[in-house]
């Protein structure tokens, strides 16, 4: 028998270092082909490429390495302050923030606790026109009935909303939406032992649900339709998921377009955590949500989903929103949203996979099902020794 080889991609992580002067990119290419000495009688190196670009353009470091070697490295950075100024820190916090998995989110006083495995978020459209279940939980009784049905099948989180955001819809009137959502509000929030959260862009209506018992505002503008949003949240110590969307619900599928999807989604989530900074909100209580299928097309959406642990780097715990989606649709060719299913659990699993905390599912039975069979591989991984 010949020798065997193995190769695999696991564990290995690349840092991309953009726009370094020319004497910053020297100075790192010093260090990087030391930095494989290691106590570690079989280190993993770190290999490293350096873009070569002439005159003034700014250098690009690409590294690639294990968790522990560029943990390691970041130490040795901190030895070059006066060459390298401030590049340690930044380093350290980034490599902090895309390991981090130990979230505890305080909503109001219910302590979800992230880390110990990935949390269902169950929907809950009290609408008449929702583009999967519009209609089927319109009157009070059964969506009573249907919130009671998932938190008996794990949801972690009940998430109302009154109004659709589908592609094309309407805003609905503040006392409509509240006509429809806040008596589920009452009943639940005094029932179920699971937060509920508020699915709404509106700060007036964000308040009254508070107020009627809600714990976590999920807000699809990212704080920004409703200019005191932010105060609301802050005031009221509830947890808030921060979501992207470009564009309005109304016009945002008229040909979305971006230079870089994942690049250009995670500057405007940064934007919405300084914001929300800015107004008092407490950082560890914010979610955040690149918003798939929220001025996207196919190609982003799959792209977001592909590079998802990216976001990890903005380091907060990210909520997951694609289920019975119209991309699924197109990739599978299922037009009717509830025969999306299948394809709903291939992108929880794989979300789960890269780094999603939170999944906002139709289906919550057969998703728990899903997490908990991913959270049990991914968990075997890292005791594994893949972590730094
Ligand atoms: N998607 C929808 C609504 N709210 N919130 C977050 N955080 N993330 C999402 O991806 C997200 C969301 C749209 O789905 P749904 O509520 O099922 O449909 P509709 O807007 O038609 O009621």
């Amino acid at each position: 028998m010949g020798p065997v080889l193995r190769i695999s991609g696991h564990g290995a992580l690349t840092i991309t270092l953009k726009g370094l002067k020319a004497r910053q990119a020297a100075a790192l290419s010093q260090i990087l082909p030391s930095s494989k000495i290691g106590a570690d009688p079989h280190p993993a190196p770190i290999s490293f490429q350096r873009e070569q670009s002439a005159g003034t353009v700014p250098h690009e470091i690409i590294m690639t390495g294990a968790p522990r070697e560029l943990r390691r490295l970041s130490l040795r950075l901190a030895e070059e302050q006066r060459a390298l100024p401030g590049l340690a820190d930044t380093f350290h916090s980034l490599l902090d923030n895309y390991l981090r998995s130990d979230y505890k989110i305080n909503c109001g006083g219910m302590v979800l606790d992230l880390g110990s495995r990935t949390h269902v978020m169950g929907i809950l459209n009290a609408t008449p026109d929702s583009f999967s279940d519009g209609g089927r939980y319109a009157d009070a009784e059964s969506a009573l009935a249907h919130a009671r049905e998932m938190a008996a099948a794990g949801a972690d989180i009940i998430d109302i909303g009154g109004e659709s955001t589908r592609p094309g819809a309407r805003p609905v009137a503040e006392e409509e939406e509240l006509r429809r959502i806040i008596p589920l509000i009452e009943r639940l929030s005094a029932e179920l032992s699971v937060p509920i959260s508020v699915d709404t862009y509106k700060s007036s209506v964000a308040k009254k649900a508070l107020a009627a018992g809600a714990r976590i505002v999920n807000d699809i503008s990212g704080l920004r339709f409703s200019p005191d949003m932010a105060d609301v949240v802050a005031g009221s110590g509830a947890a808030v998921v921060i979501m992207h969307i470009k564009g309005t619900p109304r016009d945002m599928q008229r040909d979305p377009v971006y230079d870089d999807v994942v690049g250009e989604v995670m500057a405007c989530l940064e934007e919405g955590l300084e914001l929300a900074a800015r107004a008092g909100v407490d950082r560890e209580k914010i979610f955040i949500d690149p918003g798939i299928g929220f001025g996207k097309t196919l190609e982003h959406n799959l792209a977001l989903l592909d590079r998802l642990d990216e976001f990890q780097a903005l380091g907060r715990p990210i909520v997951l929103g694609t289920s019975r989606k119209k991309f699924i649709g197109a990739v599978l060719n299922v037009p009717a949203p509830e025969q999306r299913v299948d394809g709903t659990a291939a992108t929880v699993a794989l979300g789960i996979e890269r780094g999603a905390r939170v999944v906002r599912v139709h289906d919550v039975a057969r998703m728990a099902q899903v997490a908990k069979m991913t959270d049990a591989i991914v968990k075997a991984g890292r005791t594994q020794g893949n972590s730094a």
